[in-house]
């Protein structure tokens, strides 16, 4: 018989995949990790509740959010809306060279209590502080598991000896790194960086052996049909999906994209397709 954690830890991870095996979550950390300013685009979604109705409306898979957040919009999710909560983060605030380090800011009891399925934190391999970013995510992990909560683990290659080795962060070669070292360290997922290809992607989702890779959204594209192929290559390439957050939250009507972004994910339309059949072309 399988032990109650793994069970406990199936079950929640199903509520953030479909039956394709693939999710599509909204991010919305950006207030504390970016500041405010990322909401200037669309400035009433600064308030929680205002843009989790509409993602949810819109038919998201999962959100995820830091602790403070899920108090005051965490009542507008579905009963099947698939909830992550961030016990990591830095602001932009602190010297330069500190942001290489992202703190605990909450525990696992907290995201818990706020009635999480998976409790996320950030690893950034290859800093200088990525010693305390280990043992901080093996804290988290091990306690999670514990208790049969699922570990989602934002793997983001990035410090000064990365870029003299390969010569930028988004080299497949370091990402591939950052996915593997990530399913080695018990990740149950993994947000990474889009590589620039659908091979190297590929490279990327096989290292992690298993473990479901999801695209990490990033800055918010000319136009929209720009990240829906984005999106398309990372799932082409054996992707379980994307995190989404300035492309989704910088529009003031996020639901086309959001459904646009669906169709692509589940149903493996065309980019092209997706963003007519939603209005956004
Ligand atoms: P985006 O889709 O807006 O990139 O959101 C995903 C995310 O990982 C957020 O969770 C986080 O706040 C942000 O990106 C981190 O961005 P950066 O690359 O600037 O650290």
């Amino acid at each position: 018989m399988e032990p109650y954690q793994s069970i406990g830890i199936k079950r929640r991870l199903g509520r953030f995949f479909r039956r394709d095996g693939r999710a599509l979550i909204f991010a919305m950390d950006h207030g504390f990790e970016h500041g405010p300013t990322d909401f200037e685009p669309a400035w009433e979604h600064v308030d929680p509740k205002t843009i989790i109705r509409k993602v949810v409306r819109a038919g998201i898979d999962g959100v995820m959010m830091l602790p403070g957040i899920v108090r005051m919009a965490g009542t507008e999710l579905k009963a099947d809306t698939g909830l992550m909560v961030k016990l990591t983060s830095k602001t932009e605030l602190r010297p330069k060279e500190e942001q290489l380090m992202q703190s605990q800011l909450a525990f696992v009891e907290d995201a818990i209590k706020l009635g999480a399925d998976a409790i996320a934190a950030t690893v950034y391999w290859g800093s200088p502080a990525e010693d305390a970013m280990m043992r901080q995510f093996a804290e988290i992990a091990s306690y999670a598991h514990d208790l049969g909560f699922p570990v989602v683990q934002f793997a983001y290659p990035r410090g000064p000896y990365i870029n003299e080795k390969y010569g930028k962060k988004e080299d497949y070669r370091v990402v591939m790194y950052g996915a593997r070292a990530a399913a080695e360290t018990g990740a149950d997922m993994i947000k990474t960086y889009w590589t620039g290809s659908r091979e190297t992607f590929a490279k990327v989702v096989e290292a992690a052996a298993g473990v479901p890779v999801l695209l990490s959204g990033g800055a918010k594209t000319e136009s929209p049909v720009d990240f829906l192929k984005l999106v398309w290559e990372v799932i082409e390439a054996g992707g379980a999906g994307a995190v989404v957050g300035r492309n989704i939250f910088q529009r003031e009507d996020p639901a086309p994209m959001i459904k646009a972004l669906l169709r692509v994910v589940h149903r493996n339309e065309d980019p092209e397709e997706a963003a007519k059949a939603e209005g956004l072309l």
